[in-house]
């Protein structure tokens, strides 16, 4: 069975408290449930991590090496500072895709770089929950495809 990793950043485990307009109403409970469900409909293991520190983001994404085959990633605020997380991606180069809320190619310009995009195949912007629905969806056709490239055929 393919296995993903997710992995949440700083903060986003206050959803639903403030700014419903840019992140929505539902809180990380919320998120974490959509998720086991969404997995279990594609029928691949998912676990969820989530920390405020960058460092144990580092280290959730070295562990992933040889324990997971593939990430999501939404690193949050470190998504626009953190070259430590576009490293850590790189060393363990699983296919990575990246996932945000709110659309950061719209909002200020500082959020308008990603490091942590630089070291993914793909980044799903401003669908609220959805983004993640779609970033399992699209890393199991990616890694079917990768492991048997005949397969769509
Ligand atoms: O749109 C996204 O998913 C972000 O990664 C969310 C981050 C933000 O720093 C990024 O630029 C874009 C913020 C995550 C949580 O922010 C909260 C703000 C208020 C209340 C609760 C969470």
């Amino acid at each position: 069975m393919i296995r993903l990793l997710v992995i949440n950043g700083p903060n986003l485990n206050l959803l639903g408290l403030r700014e419903p307009e840019i992140y929505g109403r539902e809180d990380y409970a919320a998120l974490t449930e959509k998720l086991q469900c969404w997995a279990e409909e594609e029928a691949v293991g998912l676990k969820v991590f989530q920390s405020n520190h960058e460092g144990a983001l580092v280290d959730a994404i070295q562990a992933s090496y040889g324990n997971a085959d593939g990430i999501i990633i939404n690193p949050a605020a470190y998504t626009h500072t953190s070259i430590a997380i576009l490293d850590a991606l790189k060393a363990v180069a699983l296919p990575a895709v990246e996932v945000h809320l709110s659309d950061i190619s719209k909002r200020e310009p500082f959020r308008q770089i990603s490091y942590a995009g630089m070291a993914c195949v793909k980044t799903f912007a401003g669908l609220g929950f959805e983004g993640y629905h779609e970033a399992i969806r699209f890393l199991k056709a990616y890694l079917n495809e990768k492991n048997d490239p005949q397969a769509g055929l």
